[in-house]
């Protein structure tokens, strides 16, 4: 089967591609690097180092003998979009290619306007595409548990049949997401489901929970290989951040009281899910969501649980919760049909705790921890400190992002502002905005370099469809 990975550079999508390609499927990954551009934005990198994308599809093919192909460009980039669709002409496209933090998209106005247009718009150019080019293609698109909230009856997968006033149907299941993140996956889900109705596409739309650990087979047979792993308080998620924690002797983060409680999966099993739901696709004009998810637990039993399984002295500390949720609330999801198709659940166990710690040990020394406590408040519309850094330089930094919104908007000529912004942040944090004149000089080289034509394939074999403007986003923060 031919399968085309949308978001291949991410934590979860290069794993799924490596697995795709091992088991046989030829696989292609299509990549912009925004979310190594988040990382430049925030200050932070993933724990274990990871290559870039081109080194670690080489790798591959030299342990394996095996291709993946490579396309880099953005998806809310209609062209590029089309593009990859009709050049590789794949069975199932699978769809991770989306801004995935919650807490980046509460940061201000700004995010959650990145997050909702990149989202949005990069899953309708794909129905297009897909609707147009060939409707026969299988969407498989990453969907979220946090879609439903935690509502108090059941959960069901996607749909719910209702009795009111007498009559009966069945509905989407009804949904109260989080986060304008969250609420980017319900508006994707709802265009989907449209798309399935009046073009007859065929889709699964996964709503998959937090996603824990980094090793997969695949993986694990060269470090080359590794995939992202995120500490942050911004897109490192509970377990796995909880483990990097107690490595380094930082208190276990417990945001409210902790019963707050989530789905949850381990990688090993995403890989595999993604795998059954493209070796056995939805029906032309079915919209079918699957809740990817093997266990749900509430935050305080994952902190029990990484206190009790560290070889280190954890101490859990219970903070101020920094976003709107429930924190005692009813919980209870069908998870059948991913089982049914031949899912084996690997369970939150101890093994895998003790792979994680070894991992984490080893890169110990690349934490940042000024990175690890939440810096964005649900409650606040507007960033008053950005990431921990006083006012005065977020102020700064606004005018370095919005310098290079106007570079975008005018193609030229604002990379003087932006840098000059850079240096005022240095001067202000004594340093602490390194990495914000690094994006400055980005900035300024991005504008300065002639891309040359688009979408031409190259030399190296790879089509590039970069849009400079999309790369030095995400933009804007209150000044
Ligand atoms: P990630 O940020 O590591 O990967 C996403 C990739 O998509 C990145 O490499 C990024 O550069 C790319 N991308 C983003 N916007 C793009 C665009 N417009 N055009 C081209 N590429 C673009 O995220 P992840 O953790 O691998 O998550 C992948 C998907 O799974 C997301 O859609 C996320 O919502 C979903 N998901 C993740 C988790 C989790 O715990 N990580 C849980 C449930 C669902
Ligand atoms: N939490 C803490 N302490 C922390 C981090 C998180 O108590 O240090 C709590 C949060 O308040 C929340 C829960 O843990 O109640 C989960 O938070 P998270 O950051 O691990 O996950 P979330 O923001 O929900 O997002 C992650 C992924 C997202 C995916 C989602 C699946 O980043 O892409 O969609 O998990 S789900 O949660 O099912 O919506």
């Amino acid at each position: 089967m031919k399968i085309l990975v949308l978001g291949g550079d991410g934590y979860l999508g290069w794993p799924t591609a490596l697995h795709l390609s091992e088991v046989g499927h030829e696989v292609a990954v299509a990549d912009n690097f925004v979310r190594r551009h988040y990382d430049n934005e925030l200050g932070v990198e993933s724990l274990v180092p990871i290559e870039p994308l081109q080194t670690r599809i080489a790798v591959w093919e030299e342990l394996t003998g095996k291709k993946i192909g490579l396309y880099i460009g953005d998806l809310t980039d209609a062209p590029f979009t089309y593009h990859i669709i009709e050049d590789f002409a794949p069975d199932a496209v699978v769809h991770f290619a989306e801004q995935r933090a919650a807490p980046y998209s509460m940061i201000d106005r700004a995010h959650a306007v990145y997050t909702q247009q990149n989202n949005v718009i990069g899953n309708l150019n794909l129905l297009f595409a897909i609707a147009e080019i060939n409707p026969e293609i299988h969407l498989v698109k990453l969907g979220t548990m946090g879609e439903y909230g935690t509502p108090n009856i059941d959960i069901e997968e996607g749909w719910l049949e209702i009795e009111h006033n007498g009559r009966r149907d069945r509905v989407m299941y009804p949904k109260r997401p989080g986060s304008f993140y969250h609420l980017s996956k319900v508006h994707d889900s709802h265009n989907i489901e449209f798309a399935c109705r009046i073009w007859n596409l065929r889709a699964t739309d996964l709503n998959q929970g937090v996603v824990y650990g980094q090793q997969t087979p695949e993986i694990a047979r060269d470090e080359r290989l590794a995939t992202r792993f995120d500490y942050d308080g911004v897109f490192g998620t509970v377990l796995n951040r909880f483990v990097i924690q107690s490595v380094i002797g930082h208190p276990l983060t417990v945001y409210g009281t902790g019963g707050q409680t989530r789905g949850m999966i381990d990688i090993r099993d995403t890989v595999r899910c993604i795998q059954l739901a493209c070796e056995n696709p939805a029906d032309r004009g079915e919209f079918r969501v699957f809740n990817q998810i093997t266990e749900w637990k509430s935050v305080k039993d994952i902190a029990e649980t990484i206190k009790a399984t560290s070889p280190e002295d954890v101490k859990i500390e219970y903070l101020d919760n920094p976003r709107v949720e429930l924190a005692e609330h009813y919980y209870k999801v069908t998870h059948t049909r991913l089982v049914e198709l031949g899912l084996e659940p690997h369970l939150l166990s101890d093994t895998l705790i003790e792979s994680l710690f070894e991992i984490t040990k080893r890169y110990a020394h690349r934490v940042r921890r000024e990175a690890l406590l939440p810096t964005v408040n649900w409650r606040s519309p507007k960033a008053s400190s950005y990431l921990g850094f006083p006012a005065e330089v977020s102020r700064l930094l606004g005018r370095v992002f919005r310098a290079g919104e106007e570079n975008a908007a005018q193609g030229s000529g604002q990379a003087h502002e932006a840098g000059e912004a850079a240096r005022g942040v240095v001067e202000v944090s004594g340093g602490a905005g390194d990495h914000v004149v690094e994006l400055a000089e980005q900035l300024e080289a991005d504008n300065a370099e002639d891309s040359g034509p688009r979408g031409q394939r190259r030399d190296d074999g790879v089509v590039r469809y970069v849009r400079h403007d999309r790369l030095t986003e995400p933009a804007g923060i209150p000044g």
